[in-house]
């Protein structure tokens, strides 16, 4: 009842998902989908009612400070599971969700430091960490990311260097076929982020598509408390940045719909927002994937 009053840590996070699991045993699993660098299992969950269905893979939590972000995908999780209003959306896809996938640096930021933002593997000139969000395969090592190991973007030796990033990437594969939606939960800025993320001036030959659904549900998440996004490319939005999931989503799996989503809020807090939003922005954001999810079904 209060699991979303407060951010909660790895152990909590993966034992309320493998809760809603034993309690929904015929349509909810919670597996992993493979060990951290440290060890720690990556979950997933998946929502599956029966047949054959579309799928929409969500994850948070690529950026170990970013909290809002596996606060958020966890708050969906609920209430795909326990909400009745969400049987259409459990009717029309199957839903695949890693609440936390750069799990070892999640963990630090909550025993060391609040503000890491990398995995936790240790480099040859004795620095921590590659960004995850720049070590994805597509573009990889091009701009917005460094080749320095004690830089905060570090694109790492080589793409898909670091098992999380490989476990992710194998698992997006995998169901590939079946996944129309791919979403990214990062923070902070209040922005819907539409591919290309690695180079200026570079738009996928959908990029209107792209822009419309993304602008239903920016318009789902405004109407629910006045929350202002906006919508674009990260270069024309933030910056360049090769190597994230997003484009890698599109790019290479061939996801045909794939966003970032920067969370709450735009400066104020920053990454330390305070837990008494984590409702209000789970909420939010959830009517936002809600009305993406239908859009989606209905052009299909
Ligand atoms: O820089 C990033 O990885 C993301 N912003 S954050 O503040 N959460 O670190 C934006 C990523 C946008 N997508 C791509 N550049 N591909
Ligand atoms: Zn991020």
């Amino acid at each position: 009842p209060d699991f979303f009053n407060r951010y909660q840590r790895y152990n909590a996070i993966m034992n309320f998902a493998s809760q809603l699991a034993r309690e929904n045993p015929s349509t909810v699993s919670f597996q992993s989908i493979g060990r951290s660098y440290e060890g720690k299992d990556m979950g997933i969950l998946k929502i599956a009612t029966g047949g054959s269905k579309p799928g929409i893979f969500i994850d948070g939590g690529m950026h170990a400070r970013e909290w809002i972000s596996p606060a958020t995908v966890t708050y969906i999780m609920n209430k795909l599971v326990n909400d009745p209003k969400s049987k259409p959306l459990t009717d029309m896809f199957d839903w695949y969700i890693v609440p936390i996938v750069n799990v070892d640096g999640y963990e630090y930021t909550h025993t060391n430091d609040r503000y890491w933002r990398k995995t936790r593997s240790r480099s040859s000139n004795g620095c921590y960490g590659v960004d995850p969000n720049r070590n994805f395969g597509f573009h990889w090592a091009e701009s917005g990311s460094s080749n320095k190991p004690c830089s905060d973007i570090y694109h790492g030796p080589k793409a898909f260097s670091e098992v999380e990033t490989q476990n992710l990437g194998r698992t997006i594969l995998y169901l590939k076929d079946k996944l129309k939606l791919y979403l990214t939960f990062h923070a902070y800025s209040q922005m819907w982020l539409v591919p290309w993320g690695f180079a200026k001036s570079q738009k996928p030959q959908d990029y209107n598509e792209l822009v419309r659904l993304a602008t239903v549900g920016k318009n789902a998440l405004e109407r629910t408390y006045g929350t202002r996004y906006s919508v674009g490319t990260a270069p024309d939005l933030l910056y360049p940045a090769a190597g994230g999931s997003d484009d890698w989503a599109k790019g290479a799996a061939g996801i045909p719909y794939s966003y970032c989503l920067e969370l709450r809020d735009k400066g104020r807090y920053g990454f330390a927002l305070p837990a008494n939003q984590i409702k209000a922005t789970g909420e939010e954001t959830f009517n936002a994937v809600a009305a993406v999810a239908q859009e989606l079904y209905r052009t299909l």
